[in-house]
């Protein structure tokens, strides 16, 4: 008996882009059964399946072709793929489509009272964050030399407790920076949502599934434009 090929799809399993993830695939018409335990989740009128995964999770999944597609935020995939390239891993993806969801800043903030004078200020300083390829990236393209500490959560709690002069962290609203007396001095990268896909060439009958999704998810992103 030979099975049909499914096209498979990475995308947050519950988080701030799970919801609109979620909307948008069910806009572009595909009926699936998402219960919280499923990790693998059928969509039942397409040969696709939905894998539920953490953000973080997701470029690495699809660069190194677990996944066909994925749906995460820029920020995710850049500091993955130069964290994955400075290891010697695989790191080449494909970006399909920017989505219209998702976005954010990702900014060095300093506390409140802090002389800033430029991006000279920051030389020599340490920052608690999640994204140190970027955070290094904006250092060396800025001629300056940064310590940091990484921190998966609660970031802006670090200068308070002394384990870093600054951070940098994703803004949107920048009511989490105020309410931690921090002020954002610098943005280093703007993100939003993107659908990427694996490098590696899908067979015909995945690549005629995505040639079916594809112009679907575009329409949908153009009515909410
Ligand atoms: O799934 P996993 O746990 O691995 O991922 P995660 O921890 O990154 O999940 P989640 O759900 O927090 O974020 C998922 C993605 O949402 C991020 O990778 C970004 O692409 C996007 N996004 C958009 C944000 C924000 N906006 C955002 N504001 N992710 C996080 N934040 C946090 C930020 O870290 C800070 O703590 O919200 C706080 C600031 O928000 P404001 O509104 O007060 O400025």
């Amino acid at each position: 008996m030979t099975t049909e090929p499914r096209l498979r799809i990475a995308m947050q399993k519950s988080g701030r882009l799970s919801d609109d993830t979620q909307a948008l695939l069910k806009k572009c018409g595909l009926k699936l059964n998402v219960s919280d335990r499923r990790l693998l989740a059928h969509v039942t009128n397409l040969p696709i399946d939905i894998m539920r995964v953490r953000s973080s999770d997701i470029p690495g999944l699809v660069m190194d072709g677990v996944c066909d597609l994925g749906i995460v935020g820029d920020n995710t995939l850049e500091e993955t793929a130069l964290e994955r390239e400075l290891m010697g891993q695989k790191h080449q993806y494909i970006r399909t489509s920017g989505l219209n969801f998702g976005g954010c800043r990702l900014s060095i903030a300093m506390p409140e009272g802090f002389n800033y004078q430029g991006i000279q200020s920051l030389d020599g300083l340490r920052f608690a964050t999640t994204y140190p390829q970027l955070l290094n990236r904006f250092a060396k393209a800025n001629g300056i030399n940064i310590d940091f500490c990484l921190l998966k959560g609660s970031v802006e709690v670090a200068p308070r407790v002394g384990l870093a002069d600054g951070i940098c962290d994703l803004v949107s609203t920048g009511a989490t920076l105020e309410a931690n007396g921090l002020v954002e001095v610098e943005e280093i990268f703007k993100s939003k949502a993107s659908l990427i896909q694996t490098a590696t060439s899908l067979s015909p009958e995945k690549q005629n599934i995505l040639d079916t999704l594809l112009p679907r998810i575009q329409g949908v992103m153009k009515a909410k434009e």
